[in-house]
């Protein structure tokens, strides 16, 4: 209610705040209204960027009571908040999961079709705010999607980026980037509160001084900029509650110079605020391979910094007793990206609350858990102490302190094992002197997870051992999950209504009921049914890819699809491997076109602009793409598509059209995926290592509706042992050298041999994933496939069973298991 100090008296001003009325008159006023008065323009004038707006607006009205409850309830509830600490949103549009989620999806459509306009031509101009690279920043989308639907106060914190992940085009089949000015026709879906604005300081020095009697320190910073929030409203799905996602963006604090300006130096006068500005100007487009950059060490900590602040001052109550900070909070980190605010919540607690150091570090370790997604060493992220020195001199102090600390624990707990010590160190010592941030984080955190079985177990034996040997109940898993709200229920509808019809809509928000499908994989009729929804969502996908000036997948084809971010690791050039040997086999006759299934192969992926050998990955599928397409031998049979820029909103037209989920990287490599999850709960079939979430995907679906192929994480570290020699798997099956040979010839290059000349001796000579190594057996499994998707009923009946028993993937049984091991936090109905 409007009360406070305002002492209203009008009867409206006295009332609580409430929504346009739920239906097509109460939706049909608000959009005009907001059409007029917010665009300022009549509807015969609007164009169809001012309808979208509009109609964000109004659907946000509707959102906006239940939150402004939600966040008056959120002072006074004592209640644990999730703070999930996020360098990374992959959002995707907004629209149609805000209209599903408050139940407006009828009403709106109707509503503006009564205006004379289809809902669909508005939804088709939103453009997805892709403040995310991949699987890292999705999985975040997904876990507040899942917290707001099961109605655990949650605040998502991150930046909010001016351009997120650049736009990938092609040019003569290689990657171009181009800037995502995702802010420039309008951004319906955040608010900013510019008077909670937050102070950021950076860099100048330390010094102590006698407070009373007792000697303190304070940091004396040299330069600071404004952090100001933009909220964006978390709808739970049919559930009436909206949580915040609060995204930080950088400001000048003396905007710019007014008497310079007017002295004539224009320059000069803003240089200042672009400087500052620059913190939140652009999304790092590198995935799992941190740079060590000063601008993201300030965005780091810009936007922890900001996060801390704001929970302890405008979330919790005034003059609460941080003692008990750990019963009222958690600070989820994801990643190390966010590890930063470990010193900066012990520099809150100590320089400026006056708490004695133990108790300061005995809250700190209660409040924060760090999640890890990675096991490649080079992801693992590290700041120089050089660089963290000057940028943040109290911080790297007080990391110091933790540090000796927990060296002394290590010592009283293991001896003077000098050797240990140096490996358990938060600092490292070589190539230079550096702060290991995953180490930091997991000294520092409450628990310690990895993002699949597999994961967690190869964190525990390998990356963090000792770690685990000192602390074993600190380790734990969750295994990841997406969201079936986006992923099935908007993404596929027609799938989602066949589910409905046979189980009752209660799937959405439990999706371990997807096991009452199981029984219906041998119904014919109901399999019948199932193979015309995937299908339609082939001729659906088509339509998209031809409206963008893509080809559609062959008719009759197996879509079989690559989609995820370009790495060596994730070995999208075993798949063109196969791809070059099938055509090959084809071309020169070893194989008989018959026995080939007619299959079209589809990539999307995003490389780092400056991961070269990515690059030229790309540019070697777009190459054999070009090839295959224009050669009438393969015509009907085999065909490659790569449409740009794949994206979370081109992800919900391709996963429900997919037969085959290619989930193929070196076992031990890949931490989780959670593409794997999407395909397989759209029923495709995976064919996939031993790796990541592959692994309880197969024991969950069962090894008869999955491919398994290639070598165990085991397997791997022997072979790595004994001496990988990739020239020898060359010379040993001679399907590999015909596909390398082919390659190395031009055939793909018009001649060329200098163009693919890298990435073939980067093949045969190092291979550091073992493509080479797992090539026969990738083989052998691709042509199970083929057998396999010949007999269509048997096919379609493991694809059913792939959706019965993919209900373990959903998100909300991440965020159960997040509450119960690692959150100690419950529900607030
Ligand atoms: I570290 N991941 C990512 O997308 N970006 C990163 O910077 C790092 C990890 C991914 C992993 O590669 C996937 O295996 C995993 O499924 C995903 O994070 C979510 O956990």
């Amino acid at each position: 209610e409007n009360t406070s100090e305002l002492r209203p008296t009008h009867p409206l001003a006295l009332a609580p705040v409430v929504a346009p009325a739920a239906s097509v008159d109460g939706f049909a006023k608000q959009f005009l209204q907001n059409l007029n008065f917010g665009q300022g323009v009549t509807l015969s004038a609007s164009d169809v960027n001012d309808q979208y707006l509009a109609l964000a607006y109004t659907v946000r009205d509707y959102l906006m009571a239940r939150w402004l409850d939600d966040r008056a309830t959120q002072k006074t509830q004592q209640a644990k908040t999730v703070c999930y600490l996020s360098a990374e949103y992959l959002l995707g549009r907004q629209l149609d999961n805000n209209l599903l989620a408050a139940r407006l999806t009828d009403i709106a459509t109707e509503a503006l079709a009564q205006c004379g306009i289809d809902i669909d031509a508005v939804r088709a101009v939103e453009i997805e705010p892709g403040l995310g690279n991949g699987g890292l920043g999705r999985l975040a989308a997904c876990f507040i999607d899942s917290l707001a639907t099961m109605s655990v106060p949650t605040i998502g914190y991150g930046i909010r980026y001016e351009y997120g992940i650049f736009r990938q085009a092609f040019a003569d089949g290689e990657q171009v980037e181009q800037p995502d000015a995702w802010l420039r026709m309008g951004s319906p879906w955040d608010f900013a509160h510019p008077e909670a604005a937050q102070t950021i300081s950076f860099a100048g020095h330390t010094e102590t001084y006698d407070d009373g009697g007792v000697e303190r320190t304070r940091w004396v910073p040299e330069w600071n900029v404004l952090a100001v929030p933009y909220n964006m409203m978390v709808p739970g799905y049919h559930n009436g509650r909206v949580n915040t996602l609060r995204l930080w963006r950088a400001v000048a604090t003396n905007a710019f110079d007014l008497h310079t300006f007017n002295s004539g130096d224009y320059v000069e006068s803003v240089r200042a605020q672009t400087f500052a500005e620059n913190i939140s100007k652009v999304l790092y487009p590198e995935d799992s391979t941190p740079q060590g950059k000063e601008l993201r060490l300030q965005q780091q900590y810009f936007f922890v910094a900001a996060s801390i602040a704001d929970f302890i001052d405008n979330v919790l109550p005034d003059d609460f007793d941080l003692d008990k900070l750990p019963e009222r909070v958690i600070f989820q980190l994801n990643d190390t990206h966010p590890v930063i605010g470990v010193p900066e919540l012990m520099r809150v607690l100590v320089d400026e609350k006056k708490l004695e150091w133990d108790a300061a570090w005995a809250i700190t370790q209660k409040c924060f858990a760090y999640t890890c997604h990675t096991l490649l060493p080079e992801a693992l992220e590290v700041w120089s102490v050089d660089l963290l020195g000057r940028l943040l001199p109290r911080h790297l102090e007080i990391i110091y302190r933790i540090n000796d600390e927990f060296l002394l624990e290590v010592r009283e707990r293991f001896g003077d094992d000098e050797l240990l010590i140096r490996n358990m160190s938060i600092i490292g010592e070589h190539p230079y002197r550096s702060v290991r941030m995953a180490y930091l984080a997991t000294v520092a955190g409450s628990k310690v997870n990895g993002v699949a079985e597999l994961h967690s177990q190869l964190l525990r034996d390998n990356v963090l051992k000792d770690f685990a040997t000192m602390w074993p109940d600190k380790f734990t898993n969750v295994t990841n999950g997406v969201t079936p709200r986006r992923f099935l229920r908007l993404a596929n509808p027609e799938l989602s209504a066949l589910i409905t019809e046979a189980l009752g809509a209660g799937w959405t928000v439990d999706l371990e009921r997807l096991r009452g499908l199981e029984a219906l994989a041998d119904d014919a009729d109901f399999r019948e049914r199932f193979a015309a929804v995937k299908a339609s969502n082939k001729r659906r996908l088509g339509r998209v890819l031809e409206a963008r000036g893509d080809a559609a997948p062959g008719d009759g084809h197996m879509l079989d699809v690559m989609i995820k971010r370009l790495h060596e690791y994730k070995r999208q050039t075993l798949k063109v491997l196969h791809i070059v040997s099938t055509y090959e086999g084809i071309v020169s006759g070893r194989l008989d076109v018959d026995d080939v299934q007619a299959r079209t192969f589809l990539f999307g992926a995003k490389a780092a602009p400056g991961y070269g050998m990515a690059k030229r990955i790309i540019h070697l599928i777009n190459a054999v793409g070009e090839v295959v397409s224009a050669d009438p031998r393969v015509q009907g049979k085999l065909q490659v598509l790569y449409p740009a820029n794949y994206n979370v909103t081109l992800a919900e037209s391709i996963i429900p059209a997919a037969d085959l989920s290619e989930q193929i990287s070196l076992a031990g490599k890949e931490a989780s995926g959670t593409g794997n999850m999407k395909l397989a709960l759209n029923g495709a079939l995976t064919i996939g290592t031993d790796d990541g979430a592959n692994v309880e995907i197969r024991k969950l679906v069962g090894d008869d509706n999955f491919f398994l192929f290639g070598m165990s994480e085991p397997e791997v570290e022997a072979l790595w042992a004994e001496g990988y020699r990739p020239a020898d798997f060359y010379q040993r099956d001679e399907r590999l050298r015909s596909a390398i040979d082919l390659i190395a010839s031009g055939a793909f290059s018009a001649g060329d041999r200098t163009v693919f000349e890298p990435l073939v001796s980067n093949l045969l000579y190092e291979d550091r994933f073992m493509a080479l190594a797992d090539f026969s057996s990738y083989l052998d499994a691709q042509n199970r496939v083929d057998a396999a998707y010949a007999d269509q009923d048997a096919w379609v009946r493991s694809a059913i069973l792939n959706v019965a028993r993919s209900g373990y993937f959903s998100s909300d049984r991440a965020m159960r298991d997040y509450l119960d091991r690692i959150w100690h936090a419950t529900p607030v109905i």
